[in-house]
This record gives structure tokens, sequence and C-alpha cells, in this order.
């Protein structure tokens, strides 16, 4: 329920803010929403007591018209004032918010001034110079514009990693659940491991076809049957992702599997090396090559292989290929490593938030959570004092900070604390803090956050500078793009790279599904040089931990290997590696 409250209190201020309110009245809107996010206790309980105005305004940053708001969301599952302010609100104007780097003040403008009230207006008005003729619109702005509608297109439909894994394991545990089915699997693009996900693709086999085929399309968020068919189906869900199941033949799963795994790439790659060999390859198994056109299921030929993915690599004289590395690029002709970076195999997190900062939790309770999600290191890594939007501490602040961790680090069992920072790399590369208090760290951080839209060559250099300085651990997110809303930096990354070599750092894939920054062929070409890798979550609340296997899907993709994962060495090599210009 805090969630929801919180996303209300965030649209209540955005909408405030694009119909004119004053700013006051904004910010304590604003400030509601993150009030309620921290709280651990469920507000939608409180909120139906009989007291419930009294005890919501007895917590710090709630007043009493909030409390009336979270009381009426409570019980009737939404709030006047918000129904009224999005009927004020054209419906494209949502859209023209969502345009990376337009925040609502300036789109208000777009509004009032230039009557824009959609995309196309947005564009219809940069194209006829009437953007241009706005007071205080200058040409680089609407450049930039231009560029972020650009990018929002091209990211198109697509869900982010982290947005659809859930998803599809929810719709796998329900068709588990489902009287006669016996195997269900994920196959696709998110078996793969890729940042983006155009559709999810489900495999079951069962003993009653028509029943879980029934069952998929008539389940509870299904808004749309796009497909119904006995053994195909396709449904479209509330938000919008589509899912297509495929009912195979227990015998056939392996073939199956493969084929949906794809990616389409690596199948073709697959069947012109079956077909080398006199072989042939579908969906329903591998085949010898009776001469005959068609499909050799239809004419009763027998497989030679189809029940499993191991046993038809095998029979194409090739080792099982895991789901990350099936991109027809050369992993036929590489080894398969046996040691390639696992979730199981990471134990320290290197880069966190918490209160001091703009995370969630304190030190205590960071460090609870990390040790529960099986982390044996815990580098505390809050913002430096540039990230003033990140309540960044300066360094009065970072001392004490240091001093805290180091206390409770003492107190805590079982989890060895680090005191870090995540210091910013300014757009010239010069560190945030001073080397004398970089000195006083266990850890260092260096990530870029401002000034993403820098020439590739300044950011190259920028990066290069970070890389190189000795009491820099770790590059973070090292280009800072965010997946389908921000291009981030790009730097010419075999430079960034040989830097990072240099200095004995590690560039960072941060787990982070909006970011998997390195991302994948990044990841590959680091590897490829010898460049070390950290894996980390960036957690700024205790659910971010989970992240880590998407940082470690990416990792794979880019034949990541556990010994060039620092995360993954043994404490006091670890420990050793971080200290060794200290
Ligand atoms: P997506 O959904 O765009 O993120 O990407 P995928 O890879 O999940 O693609 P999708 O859903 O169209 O198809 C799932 C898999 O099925 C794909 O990875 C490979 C296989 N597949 C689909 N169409 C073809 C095809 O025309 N030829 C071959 N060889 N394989 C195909
Ligand atoms: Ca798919
Ligand atoms: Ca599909
Ligand atoms: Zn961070």
């Amino acid at each position: 329920m805090n969630e929801d409250i919180a996303k209300i209190f965030e649209e209540l201020a955005t909408l405030l803010e694009l119909t004119g309110a004053n700013g006051f009245r904004v910010n304590a809107h604003s400030k509601v929403a993150r009030v309620v996010e921290g709280l651990t206790s469920d507000l939608g309980e409180l909120a139906r007591t009989d007291d419930a105005i009294k005890s919501l305004e007895a917590i710090d940053g709630i007043g009493k018209s909030s409390a009336q708001k979270i009381v009426e969301f409570a019980a009737q599952g939404t709030v006047t004032e918000l129904e009224k302010l999005r009927a004020s609100v054209p419906d494209g104007l949502r859209e023209v918010m969502k345009v990376p780097g337009l925040g609502p003040k300036t789109v208000r403008r777009l509004w009032q001034e230039a009557e824009i009230e959609s995309i196309e207006d947005l564009e219809a008005a940069i194209d006829d110079g009437r953007l241009e003729a706005l007071p205080r619109m200058g040409r680089k702005t609407i450049d930039n514009i231009r560029e972020s509608i650009d990018f929002m297109k091209t990211a198109g439909d697509r869900r982010r990693l982290g947005t659809a894994m859930p998803i599809a394991e929810r719709l796998v545990a329900a068709m588990q659940a489902i009287p006669g089915v016996r195997k269900v699997a994920y196959a696709g693009s998110l078996r793969r491991g890729q940042e983006t996900i155009g559709d999810l693709d489900l495999l079951v086999t069962t003993t009653d076809p028509t029943a879980a085929s029934e069952a998929f399309r008539t389940q509870s968020g299904v808004t749309k049957i796009l497909v119904a068919g006995e053994t195909k189906s396709s449904v479209r869900l509330e938000d919008g992702i589509q899912v297509d199941l495929r009912v195979v033949p227990e015998e056939v799963w392996g073939a199956a599997l493969m084929y949906f795994t794809g990616s389409k790439d690596h199948n073709v790659a697959l069947r012109e090396r079956a077909i080398g060999r006199g072989l042939r390859l579908n969906e329903y198994g591998l085949f010898p090559d009776d001469g005959e056109d068609g499909p050799p299921q239809q004419r009763g030929v027998t497989a030679i292989a189809s029940a499993t993915e191991t046993e038809i690599y095998e029979a194409l004289d090739l080792p099982w290929i895991p789901p990350e590395l099936r991109v027809d690029r050369d992993e036929f002709d590489l080894e398969v490593p046996d040691d390639l970076i696992t979730v199981d195999a990471i134990h320290a997190e290197l880069h966190s938030h918490t209160t001091a900062s703009d995370g969630r939790l304190t030190i205590d309770e960071l460090a609870v959570a990390a040790r529960t999600a099986g982390r044996t290191i815990l580098a505390i890594t809050d913002h430096s004092r540039s990230s003033a939007q990140a309540n960044g501490l300066d360094e009065a602040r970072l001392r004490r900070h240091v001093e805290a961790i180091r206390e409770a680090d003492a107190r805590i069992e079982g989890i060895r604390l680090l005191a870090g920072s995540e210091v910013d790399i300014h757009a010239d590369g010069s560190l945030d803090y001073d080397d004398d208090v970089l000195a006083l760290l266990d850890v260092v951080v260096a990530s870029p956050h401002a000034s993403l839209r820098q020439d590739p060559a300044a950011a190259t250099a920028r990066l290069c500078a970070a890389a190189r300085h000795p009491l820099v651990s770790i590059i973070g997110h090292p280009t800072g793009r965010l997946i389908g809303t921000r291009k981030g930096l790009e730097p010419d990354i075999e430079k960034v790279i040989a830097a990072a070599i240099e200095g004995g750092t590690a560039l960072e894939i941060n787990a982070n599904p909006y970011r998997l920054d390195l991302r994948d062929i990044h990841v590959r070409a680091a590897v490829d040089a010898g460049c070390l890798i950290a894996i980390n979550t960036d957690a700024h609340r205790a659910e971010h931990l989970a992240f880590i296997r998407y940082g470690v899907m990416t990792g794979r993709r880019g034949r990541l290997r556990n010994p060039g994962c620092v995360n993954t060495w043994p404490d006091q090599r670890l420990l050793d590696w971080l200290g060794r210009n200290r």
C-alpha cells in the first residue's frame, strides 16, 4: 500500500507543478511521497483505523490534507483531487512528460506558451521553428529534446529485463499449478538475459494441452487474446506485454526449448551446422536427412536427438551452450568456460547507499539485508558532495559517516563492512574529493553522474583519468546510460579498458536493470582484454540486492568468468586488492 500511496503523491506533485501550483505545495506533496516510501509499517492499515487522520498527521512530513488524501485512498482506492488534476491535463502531455530531460516546469511552458499537448505537437513545433521562438529556449536545448524523442521512439515497446523477469516468473509459477502440467520454462530473449525484451515466450509440456492452453488464456491479467490455437496461444497482459505459449510433447522438449530460446542467428547457424553433417534441425528435433523435402517428423522420421538441449548440442559436436552466449558471434568456435560467472559465486557487494545520501536503509539495516542476501562483504558508498540532488556528503559528513560505518562493522557479526564513497567524476576527469580524503576510505567507486552529453573524446579522457587514479577501486556505471531513456556517455571503450588495466581498476557492471552498464558487448571487450570487472547492485533499498542476477546475466553475455570478477574473490584477496595503493 505504501508504494501506491507514494506513487499517488508523486503524481500529485507532478500534476500540480504542471498546472502551475506554487512551489511550496508541489514540494509538500513530493516530500510526502518520500516519507511514505521510507516507512516500514503499512499505512493502509493505519488509514483504516478510527483516528487515522490524527495518527497519520503525527508522522513527520505528513500534514492534515495529505492525511485526508491517504484515508480517502485507503477507503475509495482513489483521490478526488488527483482525478480532477488528471482531467485538467491533456492526455498527450503525459507522454511529453516522459521525454528525458523535460521536467514539469518546461512541459508547462510548452503547453501554456506554445500550445503543445502531445509529442506530435512538440515535434511539429521544433520543425516549424515555433519552439525556438520561445524566450529562454536555446538551440542546444531543442537539439537535446529532439534527440530524446528519437531515442524514445527507437526504444519502442520493449521491456527492461528487470520488468519482464518477475512477470515471466509469475506466469511460470501459475502454469506450474495447472493440473496435468509437467515442465514449464521461459525461453526467448529473456532466457538469454538480453537487456530488453520484446515479448515473453513460454513453453510447457502437459498431459492435457487443452486445459493448459485454456487456463493460460483465461488467467487474471490477460486483457486480450491474440492467438488461441491448440498448441500455440498468445495473449496481451495488463501492462501491454505480449506472451506466447507453446504446448509441446515431452519428447521434443529440448528441441523446442532450444528453438524458442534463439537467438534467431544462433538457430540459423546451428541449422547450417546440422546440414553440414547430413542432418536436419528444427523445433521438433535433430533428424537424419532422408533427402525428402518438408518437415521430417511429419514423415515419421525418428529424431537422433530431441528430448534435451544437451543431447542435441552433443550430436552436433558441441558442448551445451549457456543461453546468454547464444548470439551467433563466435560461440561455436570458442570453448564454453566452465567457470562462467554465477550469482552463487558472488559474495561481496561493493556499491550501496544508505540514508546518509539517497538510500532508504540505515547502515545497520543495509548490513543485515546484505548479510541475509548472503554477502560476506559490504562496501557502503554514499554519494559525494557534488551529487546535491542525491544528498551527497561534504567532507565533514563523510568523515562522520566513515566513523559510523567502522563502528557498525565492529558491532555487527557475520559481514565485513567497508567504508567507501561513490565519488562523482567531474566532466574534466577530476574527482569530487581531494586525495587525502579518498585515502581515508576502504573503497572508492568513481562514477559519472552529470555532464552525460559531453562529446566522446572528452568522455574518454574523463573516464580514463578516473580509471588511472591510484585511489579509485572501481569505475561505477561507466557510461551513465539509462536503458530506453538516456544514451549516456559514448567513450572509446577500448581506451577506457586500457586505462583501467593500467590502473588495476575494475569496471563495474551496474546490475540495476535500468542501467546494466557496462553493457554486454563492453563487458566482452573488457574480458577479452583482461580487465577486472565488478558486478554491483548499487542498492538503495533491500530489494535491490536481488538485482545481482541481471548483472550476472550481463556478465555471462560478456563471457565473464569468476576469476575476472572481483566480487567472487576470497575476502582477503579482495581486501588486498582494494588496499593496494592505500
Ligand atoms: P524479443 O522477443 O524481440 O525480445 O526476441 P526473441 O529472441 O525472444 O524473439 P521472438 O520472441 O520473436 O522468438 C523467440 C525465439 O524463437 C527466437 O529467439 C528464435 C526463435 N525464432 C522465432 N522466429 C524464428 C525464425 O524465423 N527462424 C528461426 N531460426 N528462429 C526463430
Ligand atoms: Ca521473445
Ligand atoms: Ca515471441
Ligand atoms: Zn550508486
